[in-house]
């Protein structure tokens, strides 16, 4: 099948998955054309049934905002044509499924059909699309889209809740490729460049969003090593980073928390550490869980949106309300007080994560393709 996915190409979850669909879905014959405004983070692999292309907005004078829906359905509309896309798969409802219904409307003037699947991830429904700003765009175009997924049946259940929608909404959960996880895959781990042997490593990789609630990893962290020798590696870059750092000089524990930045070497550092921590204020599903999950690390968690159905509570981890920072601190400190205790944790984590292999996900979306196919025919 020859598929184009549109998506955002940062650091963000919901880029993350697209990317690794594409290149699954690559892998298993399919031609996949990736179609975007820069290269995605993890797309370091093109090849001839791997193709990028990239979305330019030229700057004008008169425009104030530079009209990127505009420039992405034109894109489409000329690599379907060029490259005879049979399917559109959009991931992250603003304003991909908008665009894409653009461009199937002009391809259908021409006799062209191009069934769109739209994948919803999260803050395209609970933050930003649930905003009157945006919420009647978002609503017609989920109406209008030939297949709607959601990443979690939470997900699912607020899009029913916030928006008036038609269409019948499928859950896919978001995956992970076990196969490259494997134990021995890592065996340069150096645990030793970062934290002494009996100390334990606590990680956190976010965007530092607001809804990530950077304050609440910090605070727990410093409940955590009153009681634990342990180190916070705090990886990614945005917007609460400073007021992150400002705290950590605060609490006076800079020596235990190291800032890593945006690194491309996220399993590297999954790989020597402990506990995960992820103490969102929403999370339609929590994909930096599951990758931690399935490098054995146990999880730390709110009890937020789709978070339930990835970290198993007294299994992978702990579940807590938003805000319920002692207890989570609690829970964290339950889990690493005790060698044992701590390895059982880890080795669920990495079963959990096992559910959620993409061999078992990629066949639903394969068939959801094949649906749409028959349906637009
Ligand atoms: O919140 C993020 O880190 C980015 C955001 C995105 O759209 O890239 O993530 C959303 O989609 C991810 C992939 O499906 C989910 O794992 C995240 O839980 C979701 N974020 C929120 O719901 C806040």
């Amino acid at each position: 099948m020859k598929i184009a996915i549109v998506c955002y190409p940062t650091f963000g979850g919901s880029g993350v998955v697209a990317t690794e669909l594409g290149l699954a879905l690559a892998k298993r014959g399919h031609e996949i054309h990736f179609v975007t405004y820069s290269q995605p983070v993890r797309l370091d692999q093109l090849s001839s049934n791997v193709r990028f292309h990239e979305v330019h907005v030229p700057e004008y004078p008169l425009f104030h905002y530079q009209p990127y829906e505009l420039a992405l359905s034109s894109k489409l509309v000329n690599v379907v044509k060029q490259f005879d896309i049979e399917l559109l798969h959009v991931h992250y409802a603003i304003p991909h499924a908008y665009a894409g219904y653009m461009a199937k409307k002009m391809l259908a003037e021409e006799g062209i059909s191009l069934p769109m699947v739209t994948t919803l991830h999260g803050t395209d429904i609970t933050l930003v699309g649930n905003h009157p700003f945006y919420k009647p765009a978002v609503t017609f175009s989920i109406n209008n889209s030939d297949v709607v997924t959601s990443v979690s049946k939470s997900l699912k259940e607020d899009t029913l809740k916030f928006f008036k929608i038609r269409n019948k909404i499928e859950v896919v959960p978001n995956f992970i490729d076990c196969s490259k996880y494997d134990n021995k895959a890592f065996t340069d781990c150096q645990r030793e460049m970062m934290a002494e042997n009996k100390e334990k490593i606590i990680t956190h990789i976010s965007n530092f969003r607001k809804v990530k609630r950077i304050d609440d990893v910090i605070k727990i962290f410093y409940e955590i090593q009153k009681k634990i020798d342990a180190k916070l590696m705090m990886v990614g870059e945005g917007p609460e980073k400073e007021m992150a750092e400002d705290l950590v000089d605060e609490l006076n524990i800079g020596d235990k928390v190291m800032f890593l930045g945006q690194s491309h070497e996220i399993d590297k550092i999954l790989c020597f550490s402990d506990l995960f921590l992820l103490p969102s204020e929403k999370e339609s599903f929590g994909l930096s869980a599951l990758e931690a999950m399935v490098n054995g690390v146990a999880i730390i968690s709110t009890n937020t949106g789709g978070l339930p159905e990835v970290n198993q509570n007294g299994i992978s981890g702990y579940l807590s309300n938003v805000g319920d920072v002692q207890e989570m601190a609690a829970n964290a400190i339950k889990i690493l007080e005790n060698d044992e205790t701590l390895e059982k944790f880890k080795n669920n984590a990495r079963s959990v994560a096992e559910k959620f292999d993409i061999q078992n996900i990629m066949p639903l979306y394969e068939d959801i393709y094949k649906r749409a196919l028959q349906t637009t025919l």
